[in-house]
Order: C-alpha cells, then sequence, then structure tokens
C-alpha cells in the first residue's frame, strides 16, 4: 500500500525525519511517501500558520488522489485542514494528533501532551474536546521551545522536552506523554526509556492506524459531511483550487 505523510510545514529537514520515523514503523510492503507543501510556512506555531498551510496540504491530497494513494497522514500536532482533506481523498486520512490521542487513551488512565510554544495550548485542547478525549487529557504543557529548534543542529531540544515530560508525569496525575510536535518524533525512544512510560509519537500512531484501516478495507465515507466538495470556481490567487466535475466511479469505496 502507498501512505502519502503530509508535513504541512515547509521544512524539509523535518520531513525527511518524520518520513524515516515513519517508515521504521510501517509494514514492509508499505511505501511511505513523506512530501511538504510546494507553498506554506515554515513552521507551523499559530492559528495563522494553520490557515496557510492549509492550501498547499490540500494540494498535496489532491495529487496523491490523481496518484492512487490508499491513505493519508497530516504529520501536524494541530492537525490543520484534516476535515477538508477527508472531503478530498477516498481513503482514510488521519491527524497525528488525533491518532496520538485516541492511541494514549488505550493504554494509560490519562496524558499529558508536552507540545512547542505555550500558544499552541490553547488548540492542542480544542482538539482534544473536539476528539472527545478531553475526559483522557490531564493537561497540555509546553516547553517554550519554537518548532525549528527541533531542527537546530546543538539545540538543547531533547533535555528541555525530556525535562518537561518528566515534570507532567509527577504534577499532572498522567501516566502516559503524548509528543505534541511531529518534529518531536525521532525524540520518542529516548524519552519513553529514561521516564519508563508509555510515550506516544503521533507520526507513528497515525502512520500505523492508516495502515490497518487500509488494510482492513475501510476508506472515509463519503455519504454525507464528508463527501467530495461541491463543484466550484475558486477566484484569484485559489484559482488552481476551482474543482470540476468528476467521475462518480473516481469516488466509489475501495
Ligand atoms: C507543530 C507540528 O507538529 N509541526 C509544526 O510545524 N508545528 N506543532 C506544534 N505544536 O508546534
Amino acid at each position: 500500500m502507498k501512505i502519502k505523510l503530509i508535513n504541512p510545514n515547509t521544512t524539509w529537514s523535518m520531513t525527511d525525519k518524520i518520513g524515516a520515523c515513519a517508515r521504521a514503523v510501517a509494514r514492509p510492503g508499505t511505501q511511505v511517501v513523506a512530501v511538504s507543501p510546494a507553498m506554506g510556512p515554515v513552521s507551523i506555531e499559530s492559528h495563522y500558520d494553520e490557515a496557510l498551510a492549509a492550501p498547499g496540504l490540500l494540494q498535496e491530497i489532491a495529487v496523491g488522489e490523481r496518484d492512487g494513494c490508499d491513505g493519508y497522514v497530516i504529520a501536524c500536532f494541530g492537525d490543520p485542514g484534516l476535515k477538508a482533506a477527508r472531503e478530498l481523498a477516498r481513503g482514510p486520512v488521519l491527524g497525528i494528533a488525533e491518532a496520538a490521542m485516541h492511541v494514549a487513551s488505550l493504554i494509560g488512565s490519562a496524558f499529558s501532551v508536552v507540545t512547542t510554544l505555550e500558544r499552541t495550548i490553547g488548540q492542542a485542547w480544542h482538539l482534544a474536546e473536539a476528539y472527545g478525549m478531553k475526559r483522557f487529557c490531564a493537561n497540555v504543557r509546553a516547553c517554550e521551545l519554537p518548532v525549528l529548534d527541533l531542527e537546530r543542529p546543538g539545540s538543547d531540544a531533547r533535555t528541555r522536552i525530556t525535562d518537561e515530560c518528566r515534570r507532567a508525569l509527577a504534577e499532572d496525575g498522567s501516566d502516559v506523554i503524548v509528543l505534541g510536535c511531529a518534529g518531536m518524533t525521532d525524540l520518542c525512544e529516548h524519552i519513553a526509556g529514561t521516564l519508563g512510560v508509555p510515550v506516544v509519537d503521533g507520526v507513528a500512531a497515525a502512520t500505523t492506524m492508516v495502515e490497518a484501516l487500509v488494510a482492513l478495507r475501510l476508506s472515509t465515507s463519503k455519504q454525507g459531511e464528508l463527501a467530495r466538495p461541491l463543484p466550484k470556481a475558486m477566484v484569484g490567487m485559489l484559482k488552481g483550487f476551482t474543482l470540476h466535475d468528476v467521475p462518480a466511479s473516481l469516488h466509489q469505496a475501495a
């Protein structure tokens, strides 16, 4: 099967790292294609960034549909554009926050999310609420670490994130850690080994869950809310996003 993993930010060093971590957990027969959109913010750490990441992300979903991708992972913890991506895709589309929170709820009694900047805490709570995961979410904490510091050679990101995870376990009453940024994916093993609790990386969780859904022959429901958006003209800079009618055969469940 072919899974397209989209890092909605445009920092390719992070995309390559995320792709490698996804491939490390994927089954032997799974091809993971990791991409960043051709346009958009270099990191996503505000609602503004999320909104401007969505067009490029949707372009990648449209290309993936043309290329026959079986499923998609949106590898940013704000899950930007998730519902719109589901409208465009036939196969399953998972966001890493959604996948990580669900997985965490299955292996502990309460999880703490450890994110980057404090300003991203609100969105993580919003998603926990939207996904029905709030009752499992003991706390959302930040390290005050800009996303691109995760890519900077010599940064103290690993130590700072590990320390915050340790504080979370001591203070929140949680027993599972959820990493709040796709760029933390390569730190998961170290943090889990250091702290001795399950640490959920959404990149790995979403990749293996998409694999499972595809193996189950389950696709995104095209009845109702997540049906393909109506054919419609877009104007100005979004002209290329105009949706034309497509043959119904393309939208039937696999
Ligand atoms: C993220 C993420 O996963 N990728 C990105 O650019 N920003 N999340 C975050 N909490 O900062």
